[in-house]
């Protein structure tokens, strides 16, 4: 019998549910050191968390997060929160000897993000591990991509052009959601989905970005309040409205310390495009390119082929030799959004058991916070190179 090992998750909103699923079934799937028992769930309704609870297959459930950090039963914390309150509950979790996963972007601002990667590290010298989860790592083909260009396939990268392209808000009658809302989200289209490609490009590349020169907008400025959102959905009506004071689409240039030229472009306002995180990179031997709308596969280009053979080549990243894909189903049968995150937890599970650092840290949490705070500034004064602080 293997051992288990006792998660409390905060939060049973899109997050939740999508993280519930990861700890249901990781241990179906991949063989782990330890097997994940869902102990507690937390909410702030007593009706709607004990429901939730039991619909997502947790043990039980609590409204105060701080009992569910001190619970025995509990060894892992998943904080599936808004921004604000990711610092208070990891640093509490990580004093209390529980190993944290925690929701991005990791903070709402550089300063939040600072004192929860200080806690991360005095718990890391007392065994304690932490994470932060940008689950699109763990899409089969973009872990790919990064074997990819480790291998050094693509040779010295020149351009990396990311984008990730959404519209749920393009109608100005959608509601002000707290995705919206700088109090509890802590930016716009930036920190929501633009950190997801500053994470995913800084992944691919294994570089980072020194400096950026950035453009924001908030196209809709004023929008109906409503309550009982959930996930990218609008709830009810109150019938008063309330300002926007987040971006609803960023837009950067930056610098890779090794050599590569970036673009970057984060937008709810791209109509028709649903979850379009997208890459591109170029370099001297070849390119790649990669677009979650079409998660299963991976485009690469040979450059080091004569003319007449080369050009962009459809990967499918569905065979047993790619990352994560032998534990799921055939070649061909391809893997969703769900599965992220089962990558994730599993990734996450193995490492606290072998005692080792798990990546995304909390560290690489706060560099792309820096990212985030470098595009604000530079925004702010459109004439502005900001350098990313180290
Ligand atoms: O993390 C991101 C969310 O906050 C997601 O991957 C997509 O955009 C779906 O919802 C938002």
């Amino acid at each position: 019998m293997k051992p288990s090992i006792g998660v409390g998750m905060v939060g049973h909103a899109f997050m939740g549910r999508v993280h519930s699923q990861a700890w249901r079934s990781v241990s179906a799937f991949f063989d782990l050191p330890a097997v994940p028992a869902m102990a507690v769930l937390c909410g702030r309704s007593p009706e709607r968390t004990a429901e939730a609870a039991a619909r997502l297959g947790w043990a039980a459930a609590e409204t105060d997060w701080r009992r569910l950090v001190e619970r025995d039963d509990v060894q892992i914390v998943d904080i599936c929160t808004p921004g604000d309150s990711h610092a208070e509950i990891a640093i509490a979790a990580l004093a209390a000897g529980k190993h944290v996963l925690c929701e991005k972007p990791l903070a709402n601002t550089v300063a939040e993000a600072e004192a929860m990667a200080e806690a991360a590290r005095s718990a890391a010298a007392r065994g304690v591990r932490s994470m932060v989860a940008f689950n699109y790592r763990r899409v089969p083909a973009v872990a790919f991509a990064r074997r990819l260009v480790a291998e050094g396939r693509l040779g010295e990268l020149r351009h990396v052009r990311a984008q990730y392209l959404q519209d749920w808000i393009v109608d100005p009658e959608f509601p002000l959601v707290w995705r919206l809302s700088k109090d509890r989200a802590g930016s716009g289209a930036l920190g929501d989905i633009g950190s997801h490609i500053v994470d995913t490009a800084q992944f691919v590349t294994g570089q980072h970005l020194t400096g950026v020169s950035a453009l924001t907008e908030t196209f809709v400025k004023e929008r109906p309040l409503a309550e009982g959102a959930e996930g990218l959905a609008g709830g009810s009506r109150t019938g008063e409205r309330g300002l926007v004071d987040v971006d609803d689409a960023a837009l950067f240039i930056g610098r890779f310390d090794g050599g590569a030229l970036a673009s970057f472009e984060a937008t709810r306002f791209a109509s028709g495009r649903k979850n379009a995180l997208r890459i591109e990179v170029n370099g001297s031997k070849g390119s790649l390119a990669f677009d979650f709308e079409a998660m299963n596969e991976l485009w690469f280009h040979d450059h080091t082929l004569p003319d007449a053979e080369a050009g962009f080549r459809r990967i499918v990243v569905t065979e047993s030799g790619h990352p994560y894909a032998g534990a799921w189903w055939p070649p061909g049968h391809g893997l969703g959004y769900e599965h992220t995150f089962t990558h994730e937890v599993k990734d996450f599970l193995e490492a606290v058991a072998a005692g080792t650092d798990p990546e995304p840290s909390f560290e690489d949490g706060l560099r792309v916070q820096r990212v985030l705070e470098a595009v604000e500034a530079s925004a702010a004064d459109e004439s502005r190179w900001t350098v990313v602080e180290r």
